[in-house]
């Protein structure tokens, strides 16, 4: 198992469509165990293969408080949405902010699974924004994009500020 170092915005890589996974084997079941380790560690509530510099179709998931419902989604496609959530959300490549973000309530995906099963499944509640926003990140978006252009580019200073503060260890 290894820890995986997750990109931060504004970083260019975060916006890299992402490639169909080709088949599900034992190099891919190895970074999903890393994914989940690095999310847990984090502590995270989902994380995308983006995020960590992977370009391929892959994301996992578990909103549980104990570890107990972890999901793997491979090349997923939302089928049918309804209703909205506003969620505040965050994520880990924007890390110390919250905004609220309006998504669907419920999503029906079609995916495949860690052993390489087609699956379509209905996702509500927090796993269905969770979903979302992961599938967003494979197309190189970020929740910062449902925001004013204002607020990103004051997101996007104070994260390079922090950084640059960080580097030099002040
Ligand atoms: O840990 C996370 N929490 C979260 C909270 C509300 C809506 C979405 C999320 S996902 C985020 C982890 C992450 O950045 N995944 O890409
Ligand atoms: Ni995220």
């Amino acid at each position: 198992m290894a820890l995986l170092r997750i990109l931060e915005f504004p970083d260019p890589r975060l916006r890299t469509k992402a490639q169909p996974v080709q088949q599900v084997d034992d190099k891919m079941r190895k970074l999903i165990s890393d994914m989940f380790e690095t999310m847990y560690a984090a502590p995270g509530i989902g994380l995308a293969a983006t995020q960590v510099d992977v370009h391929q179709r892959l994301l996992v998931a578990d909103v549980s408080s104990d570890k107990s419902d972890p999901h793997v989604l491979i090349n997923p496609t939302i089928l049918e949405k309804d209703g909205v959530a506003v969620t505040s959300e965050g994520c880990l490549s924007v890390p110390g902010y919250y905004e609220d973000v309006e998504r669907a309530e419920h999503v029906r995906v079609r995916y495949l699974n860690r052993t390489g099963d087609a699956i379509e499944q209905e996702f509500e509640g927090l796993l269905a924004v969770c979903v979302q926003h992961e599938m967003d990140h494979l197309d190189g978006k970020l929740f910062v994009d449902y925001l004013s252009e204002a607020k990103r580019q004051r997101i996007r200073k104070r994260l390079v500020k922090d950084r640059k503060l960080q580097a030099v260890g002040a």
